[in-house]
């Protein structure tokens, strides 16, 4: 999953793809570079980050939603608007990445229902403004799970297909940097639910902690080294802004996973 994010704030690439004929380019981009699916965004969710209104959200996703569909590529709009949802399914995305996994809209369960597209469900504690705040969990593994699962009976009740849902721990999401990487060590835990398994860590900041690097674009090594492990771990669904780097090393580690000589 190629991430393209329309907006100015972002953590990592706030402001590059503002414009639509920008965004579109560097969509297009991941595409040509083998990503199977382009996440395209118009709200930030990175810690502090103000809520947008639905009506810049749509401005902002919707023409590069709309171009992307157009060359034949799968795009998922990532957004917690029902609104925004419902008018980039029209303009041709099928999928909805919903990092409120139907909290902020529960109208948008039904949306997923009816269209027949699927969906991710993500973990976060608290809201974007404020989830960073001393996050604390007795077992975080245990209590993502929890909550997944919750959100998994929400959605079925709501008529949304067992097979039309994939599962995020939301890396970042109200978690510390020991949190994230608990989640990732024992990912297989989430894996056993039976869902895809969604996992983001695309340069986020406690790759940035572990190694040194204060500038997000330099974090590619390090976010490599997360999905390469959750790939063995099980997970299907790799968030990322660099999608040419990761088809090779995934394509490498998916191999050696199989190999049988
Ligand atoms: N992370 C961000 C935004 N959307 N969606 C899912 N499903 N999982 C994530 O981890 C996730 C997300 C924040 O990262 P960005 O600002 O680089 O898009």
């Amino acid at each position: 999953m190629g991430i393209v994010n329309v907006t100015p704030d972002s953590f990592s690439d706030g402001g590059q793809w503002l414009e639509a004929a920008p965004a579109i380019a560097h969509g297009r981009e991941l595409f040509a570079a083998g990503a199977t699916l382009v996440d395209v965004g118009g709200e930030s969710t990175r810690p502090g980050a103000e809520r947008v209104s639905e009506l810049l959200e749509r401005e902002r996703t919707l023409p590069v939603v709309a171009a992307l569909a157009r060359s034949g590529a799968r795009v998922s709009i990532d957004t917690t608007k029902l609104g925004v949802a419902e008018a980039a399914l029209a303009a041709g995305a099928s999928y909805v990445n919903d990092v409120s996994a139907f909290r902020d809209d529960p109208g948008l369960a039904g949306l997923v229902a009816d269209r027949r597209v699927d969906c991710c469900l993500m973990h976060m504690r608290g809201e974007p403004g404020t989830m960073q705040e001393a996050p604390r969990y007795g077992d975080v593994v245990d209590e993502v799970k929890a909550f997944l699962l919750e959100r998994v009976e929400f959605a079925t009740g709501e008529g949304v297909g067992e097979k039309q849902i994939q599962l995020d721990p939301g890396i970042g999401f109200g978690k510390t940097g020991a949190h994230n990487l608990t989640l990732l060590q024992r990912l297989p835990e989430l894996v056993a639910l039976g869902f895809p398994v969604v996992v983001g860590t695309s340069r986020k900041r406690f790759l940035g902690r572990l190694t040194g690097q204060e500038d997000p674009q330099r974090r590619l090594p390090a976010t490599l080294a997360t999905n390469v492990l959750a790939l063995a771990a099980g997970a299907r669904v790799f968030r990322v802004h660099d999608v040419a780097e990761h088809v090779e090393a995934l394509t490498v580690a998916a191999a050696t996973l199989r190999a049988h000589a």
